[in-house]
């Protein structure tokens, strides 16, 4: 097995190897990953059921949002959704059905960084959302969760790349814009701080 490049790889908080890890018979690195064939995870979170999730960037065309499995191999670079920048093609998850298809694939690309499960109090109505940032988008990406499905509900439009989302304590939202102009912005409800 090649290095650790597009794996998500899987270790203890003391940097060992977990005996249940898919490959864990295997010599390192191939013992520490959980999952791969992915292209370029942008963001990783559990579910409020311990679903794990990733996003990555895409080639053109494919950006994807994953629903993570033990020693699920995602495809990456024998097929994907999107083609190379360079206009040769890839072909797409359909034809190889052994490799694990994205949940969502967005064709006009999102350019998917950061990512949080959201739950917290102060936007109750978005527990269990997912919110992803956007870079080429300049958006916040909301996506829904049913079971192993997942579909995007709805966009904001920022009006700048986003690089990172997080969750702060007290439930409101952070971002961080892109580049070295770029501010830190905090969501709250509004008529709160
Ligand atoms: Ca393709």
């Amino acid at each position: 097995m090649a290095p650790n490049r597009g794996k998500i790889i899987r270790l203890n908080d003391d940097g060992s190897v977990p005996a249940d890890n898919p490959f864990a018979d295997q010599p390192a690195p191939a013992n520490q990953v959980w999952s791969l064939g992915h292209r370029s995870v942008l963001g990783i979170a559990f579910d409020g059921n311990g679903q794990l999730w990733e996003h990555e960037m895409g080639p053109k065309g494919g950006d994807e949002l994953n629903r993570i499995v033990k020693g699920g191999n995602y495809g990456y670079p024998v097929v994907s959704n999107g083609d190379h920048y360079d206009g040769r093609s890839i072909p797409d998850h359909d034809t190889r059905p052994e490799f694990l298809a994205p949940t969502v694939t967005w064709r006009s690309v999102i350019s998917p960084a950061g990512f949080i499960i959201y739950n917290g109090a102060a936007f109750a109505q978005w527990q269990g959302s997912g919110f992803i940032g956007g870079l080429s988008s300049k958006s916040l990406v909301r996506v829904v969760f049913d079971g192993e499905t997942a579909r995007e509900a709805e966009r904001f439009a920022m009006g700048e790349r986003i690089r990172e989302v997080e969750q702060g304590p007290d439930g409101a939202i952070w971002l961080l814009q892109d580049g070295e102009a770029g501010r830190l912005l905090k969501l709250s409800p509004k008529g709160k701080q």
